[in-house]
């Protein structure tokens, strides 16, 4: 059994370590480094590209359905880059000893998370830009944050991501103002959005920090460079005018910013609805894990053959 408490750890080589996350060092993966480090990384990395595949699939319904050619092209190029984000992100775990296919039998079999906000439906196109505009804002405004972070592998994969995030951004900021500037039915269809998804959002950045659980040791580590509480007001300042601009709301009386502490107060978020649904019990949990398992099954044979190279198969006639 790996030691992953702290006290098991050679502390000469924990105090060079965390010398050098001080310093502001990037840990390489053949570079020593704590066990609980390593299984830290691995959980959330691992939940992060679960989120980008899962993430893939409320958006993904909506490409044949995306009013006229140019959305459905443009939100067929941001679902397949989540994809490929999923893709960085599991090559990044891999390089800390978890194989992908450890990683996909954990999702599917219900034992890794991924991000809370994918298990809600997106009933109306409207649903979808609130995904394309909000959930990728908030995901970048982690993800920036973290792209400073201690372990190179994951940093570089960030930075790549946020790259590409802030274009997905710019498209669903543009689909979102067209509803909200639009027909009466378009601006109510939009607000109706706002309604549904505005609490999943405020959990989407975890738990507050008094009740984080993995929080303290991320931050030492560098691996968190914003707590919970700080992505969530940074995201709160910098979103929330620009959805007051647009003339919709957001279903919460007590969202104000405060003008001494420069601080939003709201509505405490229910933490029993969020911890329901991050553990398999949300609207859709079940139907999204089934489509993955789906998918693991039918490509099976493509894996197959690709690990057996020198297999001679029947050439096609035209
Ligand atoms: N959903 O102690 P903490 C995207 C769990 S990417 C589900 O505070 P931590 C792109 C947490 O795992 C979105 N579970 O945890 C896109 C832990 O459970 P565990 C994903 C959550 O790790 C856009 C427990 O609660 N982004 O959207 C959530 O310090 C559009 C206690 O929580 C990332 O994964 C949650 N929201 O902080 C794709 C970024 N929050 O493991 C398609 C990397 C917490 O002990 C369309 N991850 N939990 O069983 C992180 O930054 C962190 O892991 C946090 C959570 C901030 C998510």
């Amino acid at each position: 059994m790996k030691a992953t408490a702290l006290t098991d750890e050679d502390p000469v080589k924990l105090a060079e370590f965390e010398a050098r996350i001080d310093r502001g060092e990037k840990i390489e993966p053949s570079d020593w480094m704590p066990q609980l480090y390593r299984k830290q990384l691995i959980r959330m990395i691992e939940q992060h590209a679960h989120s980008e595949i899962i993430g893939a699939l409320p958006e993904g319904t909506w490409i044949t359905r995306a009013p006229g050619f140019k959305r459905k092209l443009a939100l067929m190029a941001k679902v397949q880059d989540e994809v490929g984000h999923a893709q960085l992100l599991y090559s990044a775990a891999e390089t800390l000893g978890k194989s992908r296919e450890d990683m996909i039998a954990d999702l599917i079999n219900g034992k890794s998370k991924y991000s809370n906000i994918f298990n809600y439906p997106a009933f109306t196109w409207a649903d979808s830009c609130f995904i394309s505009w909000l959930v990728d804002a908030g995901a970048i405004v982690n993800q920036i944050a973290n792209s400073k972070g201690s372990y190179g592998p994951y940093c570089r994969a960030l930075e790549r991501i946020c790259a590409e995030e802030s274009f997905h951004l710019k498209y669903g900021h543009h689909c979102v103002i067209h509803l909200a500037t639009g027909t009466k039915v378009q601006r109510e269809m939009m607000q109706a959005a706002f309604n549904r998804w505005w609490a999943p959002m405020m959990h989407f950045f975890g738990p507050s920090d008094k009740i984080s659980v993995h929080s303290e040791i991320l931050m030492r580590w560098k691996v968190k460079m914003s707590s919970n509480d700080e992505c969530r007001q940074q995201f709160l300042d910098m979103y929330v005018p620009k959805i007051w601009e647009l003339g919709l709301t957001v279903p919460d009386d007590k969202l104000r910013k405060d003008p001494e502490t420069g601080q939003w107060e709201f509505t405490e978020p229910d933490w029993e609805e969020f911890k329901r649904v991050i553990n398999g019990d949300g609207p859709c949990n079940k139907e999204r894990l089934a489509v993955r398992r789906v998918a693991e099954e039918r490509g099976a044979w493509v894996r197959q053959a690709l690990l057996a190279p020198k297999t001679k198969y029947v050439a096609p006639l035209a």
